[in-house]
């Protein structure tokens, strides 16, 4: 039965490939996208980026009640500052991984505090973009072994 699987993405994401490229890359979201659908194979990819936070709250949302399998979120900048993402996450009964494209920990220290992860079923840092479809198939690892 092929699984629906949500990569939701947060603020400034959109300009991924001309964004700090020596942090983030040279890929941009809708190359992200495609590695996701193509890691995802027959499972299906509902894949979306807001620079606000209410929507990707309201996405989560939907992912709660559409029943979707599992949850691949970037929250970019939120990461770090939103208990309005965490609420809503804490409600999801699926496996989620958070994904940052840049390792955190080796940054500035105001990315260092992460307000997801406690929620998180994994963390996947400093991948680059490619992290995302780790991310992926590491979702479907996940379900296959529930
Ligand atoms: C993306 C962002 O926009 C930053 O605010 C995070 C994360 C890091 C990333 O590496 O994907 O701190």
């Amino acid at each position: 039965m092929p699984r629906t699987l949500h990569v939701l993405n947060g603020p400034n994401l959109n300009r991924l490939g001309k964004r700090e490229p020596a942090i983030y890359g040279h890929t941009t979201l809708a190359q992200v996208e495609a590695m996701c659908r193509e890691a995802a194979g027959a499972d299906a990819i509902v894949f979306r980026q807001t620079n606000h936070e209410g929507q990707l709250v309201e996405w989560i949302h939907e992912a709660i009640d559409e029943a979707a399998d599992g949850i691949v979120i970037n929250p970019a900048g939120l990461t770090f500052s939103s208990i309005p993402v965490l609420d809503a996450l804490k409600m999801f009964a699926g496996p989620i991984i958070e994904l940052h494209i840049s390792n955190i920990h080796r940054r500035e220290a105001i990315y260092h505090r992460s307000l997801v992860s406690p929620v998180a079923t994994a963390v996947i840092a400093g991948l680059g973009a490619q992290g995302y479809a780790t991310a992926v198939r590491s979702l479907q690892d996940l379900l296959e072994a529930a």
